[in-house]
C-alpha cells in the first residue's frame, strides 16, 4: 500500500496526530509525516507512553494513533489493559510483526511473532492484519464504535514515502538550576496537599463570565491521589475538568502531554507521583522536546509507593526539578509547605510551561479513604465531553 493513499486514509478519518517508537517496517510512515504538515509525529520513550499520548490526543479531539514494534506491544499491555479498554478510547495501534511465521527474521522476534495477533486479542484490541483493501472499512469502523483497535502491519504492506529528511540537529548544553536549592522536609500530607490545591485546579469551574478555555484539564494520577482528590470535592459529580486514571500507572504524564498537544490555550495540569514518575521518567524528555507552554506538572512527591503500603522509591536521591529542566521544561522548583506550595502554583499555572512542580510531602493517608463512586467510564466521558473532543459515540 503506498503511503500516500495510507496517509490519505487517516487524514479522512480524521487522525491527525500518531505517537510511537518506530519499526523500521513504518519508515515510509515516520519519513512521510516528517514532511507532510498535516500529519504530527511524536517520538515517545516508550510504546506504553505513546499510548498514553494518542489516549490523551484522542481525548481532547484528535484522533490520534500509535506506533510500535510488535516488540514493543509488551510494553505497552498495561496502558491498554488499563487505559484504553477500560475507558474505552479509540486510539489506533499500528503494530508490526516482526517473526511472522514461517519468515526467517531476528531470534528476539521468535516468540512474540507468535503471539502477536493473539496478545492484541487479549488485551482487548478489535485486531485486524493490515489488509489495504480493507483498512479504512475497518478503521471507520472502529472510530464509529468508539473502540480500540489494533492494525497488525506485516513487512512490506506500507510502500514508498519521502527519504528520511537531513536533520539539522545542534545538541546544546545547559548549566541548568532549579530556582531553589536546598533540603526539603516534608510538612504536610498528600491530602492536605491536593486540599491547598484545590483554588487552582477549579478555577473558572464556578462563577459566570469564565471562558471554558480558561478551566484547566486535571489529569491526575492512580493510586491514593485520585482517591483523595475526588474525597475532597467531588463526590457530587461537579467537577468536570478533571481525569482520575486507574492504573495505567505512569501515564498521566503522556496523557497529560496528548491534552495539552491537542487543546494549546487551555492549561493542562497532570497531578503525578513519584513512584508514577518514576516509572516512566522518560516523559520528563518527551514532554521537554514538545514544550507545550500550557504543560503544567505537578509531582507529590513522598518517597514511596503509598499507595501500595509505603515502600520506598528512588526519589530522594533523584531532583526532579534539575532532571525537569535538563529534558526541556522552561522552569521548575521544589516546595515542601503549604504556603510555598500555593504561591509555586498559583504562579507556575501562569507562565509560559512547561513547568514542574515537586512538592515534598509525607506518606500516609486517612484510614477511612474510600474508592471513587464515580464509575471509570463514566468519570472518562465526563472529562471527554469537558474538553469538548468526543467525535465517536458515547456508548460502549
Ligand atoms: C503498572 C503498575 N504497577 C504497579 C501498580 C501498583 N501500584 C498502584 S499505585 C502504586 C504506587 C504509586 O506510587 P506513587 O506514584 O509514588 O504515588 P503514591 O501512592 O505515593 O501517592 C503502585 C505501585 C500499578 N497500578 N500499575
Amino acid at each position: 500500500m503506498q503511503i500516500d493513499d495510507f496517509a490519505d486514509i487517516l487524514r479522512r478519518h480524521g487522525i491527525s496526530h500518531g505517537a510511537g517508537v518506530p519499526c523500521s517496517f513504518f519508515t515510509p510512515l515516520v519519513n512521510h509525516m516528517m514532511v507532510d504538515p498535516e500529519l504530527d509525529y511524536t517520538s515517545a520513550t516508550s510504546e506504553g507512553e505513546a499510548v498514553a499520548i494518542a489516549a490523551g490526543l484522542t481525548t481532547a479531539g484528535k484522533p490520534a494513533f500509535a506506533l510500535m514494534q510488535n516488540s514493543g506491544l509488551g510494553n505497552a499491555v498495561n496502558p491498554i489493559t488499563s487505559m484504553l479498554y477500560i475507558y474505552s478510547i479509540p486510539v489506533t495501534l499500528l503494530v508490526s510483526h516482526r517473526g511472522e511465521p514461517g519468515k526467517p527474521d531476528e531470534p528476539q522476534h521468535a516468540l512474540m511473532g507468535q503471539i502477536t495477533e493473539a496478545l492484541s486479542k487479549l488485551c482487548g484490541l478489535r485486531t485486524h492484519v493490515l489488509d489495504p483493501a480493507r483498512f479504512a472499512d475497518q478503521l471507520g469502523a472502529a472510530l464509529g464504535d468508539g473502540v480500540p483497535a489494533a492494525f497488525i502491519c506485516r513487512k512490506g504492506t506500507l510502500k514508498g514515502g519521502p527519504e528520511a529528511p537531513d536533520l539539522d540537529l545542534r545538541f546544546t548544553t545547559r548549566a541548568t538550576a532549579p530556582a531553589n536549592t536546598g533540603t526539603f522536609r516534608a510538612e504536610l500530607r498528600r491530602e492536605q496537599a491536593l486540599d491547598a490545591a484545590r483554588e487552582v485546579l477549579n478555577h473558572g469551574l464556578e462563577g459566570a463570565g469564565q471562558s471554558d478555555a480558561a478551566i484547566p484539564a486535571v489529569i491526575c494520577t492512580t493510586g491514593k491521589l485520585s482517591r483523595e482528590l475526588y474525597e475532597l470535592d467531588d463526590t457530587d459529580f461537579s467537577k468536570k475538568n478533571r481525569f482520575y486514571m486507574v492504573g495505567s500507572m505512569g501515564c498521566a504524564a503522556g496523557f497529560g502531554l496528548g491534552v495539552a498537544h491537542a487543546q494549546p490555550s487551555r492549561p493542562a495540569i497532570v497531578l503525578d507521583g513519584d513512584g508514577a514518575l518514576l516509572m516512566k521518567l522518560g516523559s520528563l524528555a518527551t514532554v521537554g522536546s514538545i514544550a507545550p507552554s500550557n504543560y503544567h506538572h505537578v509531582v507529590f512527591d513522598n518517597g514511596a509507593h503509598d499507595s501500595t503500603g509505603g515502600q520506598p522509591t528512588a526519589s530522594p536521591a533523584v531532583d526532579f526539578a534539575t532532571a525537569a529542566l535538563a529534558c526541556g521544561y522552561r522552569y521548575a522548583e521544589t516546595v515542601s509547605n503549604r504556603d510555598a506550595f500555593v504561591d509555586a502554583l498559583s504562579r507556575q499555572v501562569t507562565m509560559e510551561g512547561p513547568t514542574l512542580l515537586r512538592m515534598i510531602i509525607h506518606t500516609g493517608a486517612r484510614k477511612d479513604l474510600g474508592r471513587p463512586k464515580l464509575d471509570p467510564r463514566d468519570g472518562y466521558l465526563r472529562f471527554a465531553a469537558f474538553l469538548g473532543g468526543r467525535p465517536w459515540s458515547a456508548e460502549k
